[in-house]
């Protein structure tokens, strides 16, 4: 049975929504952060050497890593199903935006947890023009295109979707100067199967669409 690993207010939000999009068999696991630290538990940590959410268990399997699970389950339980085929004219696209989310949108954010709004020094200033700079493209391209790999939804929308909701419960962002990117929020707000992964992943939690 394919069981996923859920760290509250994680990562591991995006695999229990893909399960739910793909309407798959699954078991899923709730674990707390620590209160003090906010990092996983010492039961999560047991599950792998890296620790971090998220992470799945299927058979002998136990993987890792947002991206690695995604194409896992679509592959192995989805037949294909929400990625792009390569044949595919915006194969690309949907490449570029998968990688992207943990590539260049995630590490961005991350390098602005704990610093100081008011740092005025070199480095400070180099890393809020870099992680701004993902913003302005991701309000761009939902300006082009109502997904991000173009038309139709994907698994490239539900890896984007943690950096633009929950991770701003980490580093906070106002979306006020971002029209597309708050449309954007609705329209996924709207999906059953990401309504339904919000109630069972992180029931205390409202959603941070807006
Ligand atoms: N690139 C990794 C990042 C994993 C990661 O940093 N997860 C965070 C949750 S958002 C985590 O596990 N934090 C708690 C901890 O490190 O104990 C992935 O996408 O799986």
């Amino acid at each position: 049975m394919l069981t996923v690993h859920h760290l509250g207010v994680s990562q591991s939000e995006r695999i229990v929504w893909l399960c739910e999009e793909l309407g798959i068999p699954y078991e899923l696991k709730l674990y707390d952060r620590d209160p003090v630290t906010r990092l996983g538990p010492p039961e999560y940590k047991a599950l792998h050497p890296l620790g971090t959410a998220p992470i799945i268990t299927d058979g002998a399997v136990v993987l890792p890593e947002s991206g690695a699970i995604m194409e896992y389950i679509i592959g192995k339980y989805g037949a294909g199903r929400l990625a792009v085929e390569p044949e595919a004219a915006n194969y690309a696209d949907y490449l570029f935006w998968f990688h992207f989310a943990n590539g260049s949108m995630m590490p961005r954010q991350m390098g602005l947890m704990g610093r100081s709004p008011g740092d005025d020094s070199p480095i400070a200033r180099f890393m809020r023009d870099r992680a701004e700079a993902t913003w302005e493209l991701v309000e761009k391209r939902l300006g082009e295109a109502p997904y991000f790999a173009g038309d139709a939804f994907t698994a490239a929308d539900i890896i984007m979707l943690f950096p633009l909701t929950t991770m701003r419960a980490f580093v906070q962002k106002d979306l006020a100067a971002y029209p597309n990117i708050r449309a954007y929020l609705k329209r996924i707000g709207e999906r059953p199967a990401y309504r339904r992964a919000m109630e069972k992943g992180d029931p205390k939690m409202a959603p941070m669409l807006t």
